[in-house]
């Protein structure tokens, strides 16, 4: 069965919330249209007891951003978010959940994080999610969400360890970037584990992107993502004349080949 995991597609995590990611909210629109391409659809949901010992208001005179241990692991102290029953915690208001079939909660412990939608951070507790998906004979999964250098990597890690193929969108992800690389770094974990990455455009338009790979077609007046070999997708702009869009287009095409479309990103006359 073609299946979707939503991760952590709260509010808190939305510009605005208590644990804002940048372009938070750019992933809803996207979850919103590709939900509807998949036979089962999951979330995850950071689901804080108000005690959590990850949150930097639990610790006197420590701030947001400092490392503790707890559990015996290093420990980030995060902003108090996703407290269980308040508005941070629901899902984005924009997100159709219509179409979510089964919602797994993590983090309800006060004394461990849980990153994964699969374990707790020392991987001691499982949540249900595994016995969810094995239930159904479930073994490939398609990943999306908030935030890539957090849950969403070591969901994708877990899922791997656990045997499952993972797809991750990398388009509808955002991350937390607290070291400017973490994004970048989280990337290169998935992909060093055998997460395939690729993009909403090729799951909502394959056939549009294949003509355009085999120069069939040309861009569109629109912006189109195509799958980067980099930590971010890159964004092919369409350009107001004619023989510069050929060109865009067949150095798309040579790259691609090469596998250095961030590179060629950067060599587009604007
Ligand atoms: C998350 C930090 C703390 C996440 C959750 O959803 O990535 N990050 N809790
Ligand atoms: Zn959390």
């Amino acid at each position: 069965m073609n299946t979707l995991l939503l991760i952590d597609l709260q509010n808190d995590f939305l510009p605005g919330g208590a644990l804002a990611v940048r372009e938070g909210d750019q992933v809803i629109p996207l979850a919103n249209r590709l939900m509807p391409r998949f036979d089962l659809v999951i979330a995850s949901q950071d689901w804080h007891p108000a005690n959590h010992d990850s949150f930097a208001a639990n610790h006197p005179g420590k701030k947001v951003g400092e490392l503790i241990e707890l559990a015996s692991m290093p420990q980030i102290l995060w902003p108090a978010h996703c407290v269980q029953n308040t508005s941070g915690a629901q899902f984005a208001h924009a997100l159709d959940r219509t179409r979510i079939a089964h919602i797994t909660k993590k983090g309800t412990d006060p004394a461990i994080d849980s990153y994964s939608a699969f374990f707790d951070n020392g991987r001691k507790k499982a949540t249900d999610l595994d016995a969810f998906l094995r239930a159904r004979g479930i073994t490939h999964l398609h990943l999306l969400g908030i935030a890539t250098d957090y849950c969403v990597l070591f969901t994708a890690l877990d899922a791997r360890k656990l045997g499952y193929r993972v797809t991750l969108i990398e388009d509808a992800c955002r991350g937390v970037n607290l070291h400017p690389k973490d994004v970048a770094n989280a990337f290169d974990k998935m992909r060093q584990a055998g997460v395939e990455i690729t993009t909403s455009n090729e799951i909502l338009q394959p056939q549009k992107l294949q003509s355009l790979q085999q120069g069939r077609i040309s861009i569109q007046p629109q912006t189109i993502t195509v799958p980067s070999p980099m930590s971010q997708p890159i964004q092919l702009r369409s350009m107001a004349n004619a023989g510069r869009r050929r060109s865009i287009i067949s150095r798309c095409r040579s790259s691609t080949m090469r596998r250095s479309v961030t590179r060629f990103e950067m060599k587009v006359p604007r």
